[in-house]
């Protein structure tokens, strides 16, 4: 059954943006413990981890309205394979890490499928049902089945959550935009471990007219949906 199409429109830069609930997916971008938690692939490249706790709250709140209207909900991991088959030496070489990819911490292997630390944090726990798409790298359609679940759904609009902002949320606004997507960054569902970045990273999206996308925020996507409920 194809549901009538129904635009609703929300406050964004540069400008107002509409998408239908029934072609649109919220994607939330490896909320994961390894980088919003003490011990996880976030502290070992040196961050201050708690940085990145001010976006869950507005996540939630966006995460409940959207399941309450029935959009397609996308939860990714970025993450390994246990024999690290899956993880391009360049990745693991990088940098000077107090512990590189799939060394033993506290949550288990550093950014390791199957390990605590891999888990999305409680507070943002896909539900039954839900897609949960596993990640090798920045970019949730490289490597992944991303692509071909949102073609199945008729998907045109992502509004997309997570961390890192000018990392993997970055990376999958890109290749979105790309693919033919109207991208939708929600700045207060994002995070980064470096405030400039982030702030500089959204003022990416939307400069020169959009150029890869919008910037919205948790409320516009929050009241809309309500009021069309
Ligand atoms: N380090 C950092 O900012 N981000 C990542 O390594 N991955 C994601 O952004 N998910």
């Amino acid at each position: 059954m194809t549901r009538p199409s129904l635009t609703l429109s929300i406050a964004a830069e540069p400008a107002e943006v509409g998408f239908d609930p029934a072609s649109t997916a919220l994607v939330i971008i490896d909320m994961q413990r390894d980088f919003l938690e003490p011990g996880g692939f976030g502290e070992t490249l040196g961050n201050d981890v708690s940085l990145l706790a001010a976006a869950v709250p507005p996540t939630q709140a966006v995460l409940a309205a959207c399941r309450d209207a029935g959009l397609l909900v996308v939860h990714t991991r970025e993450g390994h394979r246990p024999d690290l088959s899956d993880a391009p030496p360049a990745k693991l070489e990088r940098g000077e890490p107090t512990a590189r990819i799939g060394a033993p911490g506290p949550m288990g292997r550093i950014l390791i499928r199957g390990e605590p630390g891999h888990a999305i944090v409680a507070a943002l726990a896909p539900l039954p049902g839900e897609v949960v798409i596993d990640k090798p790298g920045k970019g949730a359609f490289y490597a992944t089945d991303l692509g071909a679940i949102l073609a199945e759904r008729g998907i045109a609009t992502l509004l997309v959550c997570g961390v890192t902002t000018e990392v993997c949320v970055h990376t999958t606004i890109r290749e979105g935009n790309d693919r033919g997507y109207r991208c939708v960054a929600l700045a207060d569902c994002c995070a980064s471990y470096f405030p400039e970045f982030h702030r500089v990273g959204l003022a990416m999206i939307a400069a020169q007219g959009g150029i890869f996308g919008w910037v919205s925020a948790s409320g516009p996507v929050v009241e809309a949906l309500r009021a069309h409920a």
